[in-house]
């Protein structure tokens, strides 16, 4: 009985303190990656754009066992890697973020491997570029296999508790996102919910903090999913697909990109990455804290004006 109370309790306080939930609620496609065919995919998945988790992808090639964390510090330790700090507040507002710090990848292994919260990550790096054998190991999965970009996979390492900040890829670019040690959960919102997610003018991050979600209402309207990737699991990610990723304990992953499949995703991501993008930059350069406060400015007035339609509709 005493148990009883105590639950109650403890779900009063929580509803007291979060305004509202995440909504979560729709089904992302679960499939076995050695089961599902090229064709399969691109009619399921690719072309409708819809996202799939593709259990044990990994697994199909040799880094799905070769590639632990001893084996990256034995072969590889002592290269000198650059590194993110999810603590460096001057993120918040650009997309072109340049590394914090460098060290020997060893130590940053250590790091994430520790099993202690820390919040440096290594951040789509071209490991294959410094160690090009290994792309014999891992290479662009046969699903997205047709494809200009299929020799760029990028390393994502973090350790426990590390997130990476709700955003789509700048090129607007379908990602396969394959875990190789590690897990992680992904929150994934497609793009007809860009409205509700704070996106930053110029920029395609979020300003919102996903983690604390409740200060950030138009969150509440948003319909994602979410997924909890397992070593050995591949997310695709259609183009334009806002992600929200937290490592649940130190991890590896490589993703490889597709470009959109379409003309106006093509145009979009080459506009933004040619147009858009150099702009921002030279306008923080020259306009600083400024900048920075008109583009909040602004996309806190959407994220209002999102509520007060969606909220005019209900009425
Ligand atoms: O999981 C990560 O560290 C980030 C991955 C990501 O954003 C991507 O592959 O596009
Ligand atoms: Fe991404």
């Amino acid at each position: 009985m005493e148990s009883v109370v105590e639950v109650n309790e403890v779900t009063e306080v929580k509803s007291e303190k979060l305004p509202f939930e995440l909504d979560l609620s729709l089904e992302c496609a679960v499939e076995d990656a050695s089961k599902l065919s090229v064709e399969d995919f691109y009619k399921k998945y690719f072309i409708p754009q819809k996202p799939v988790l593709l259990k044990g992808l990994a697994n199909l090639q040799p880094a799905g066992e070769k590639w632990t964390i001893d084996w990256f510090k034995d072969t590889m330790g002592d290269l000198d890697i650059a590194v993110f700090d999810n603590n460096e507040k001057k993120h918040v507002y650009s997309t072109t973020v340049n590394p914090d710090f460098k060290m020997k990848f060893r130590d940053f292994l250590d790091i994430i491997t520790s099993d202690k919260p820390s919040s440096i990550r290594m951040f789509r790096y071209n490991l294959y570029k410094q160690v090009p054998e290994l792309r014999n190991d891992f290479s662009c999965p046969s699903f997205i296999k047709k494809n200009i970009m299929k020799r760029f996979g990028f390393m994502f390492l973090g350790g426990k508790d590390t997130d990476v900040r709700l955003h789509y890829d700048v090129d607007y670019s379908n990602v396969l996102l394959t875990q190789i040690t590690g897990s992680k959960r992904v929150v994934l919102f497609g793009p007809d919910q860009s409205k509700y997610l704070y996106k930053v003018p110029y920029n395609t991050h979020s300003l919102a903090d996903v983690k604390n979600f409740q200060d950030w209402p138009a969150l509440k309207y948003a319909k994602g999913c979410e997924v909890i990737q397992e070593p050995g699991d591949g997310l695709f990610m259609p183009s334009g697909w806002w992600h929200y990723n937290t490592y649940l304990n130190g991890g590896i992953s490589v993703a490889y990109r597709k470009l959109a499949g379409t003309p106006s995703g093509l145009w979009k991501g080459g506009s933004f990455v040619a147009l858009t993008m150099p702009f921002d930059k030279v306008m923080n350069m020259i306009m600083g804290e400024k900048w920075f406060a008109r583009k909040k400015r602004i996309c806190m007035e959407r994220a209002e004006k999102a509520i007060r339609e969606i909220e005019a509709k209900k009425n």
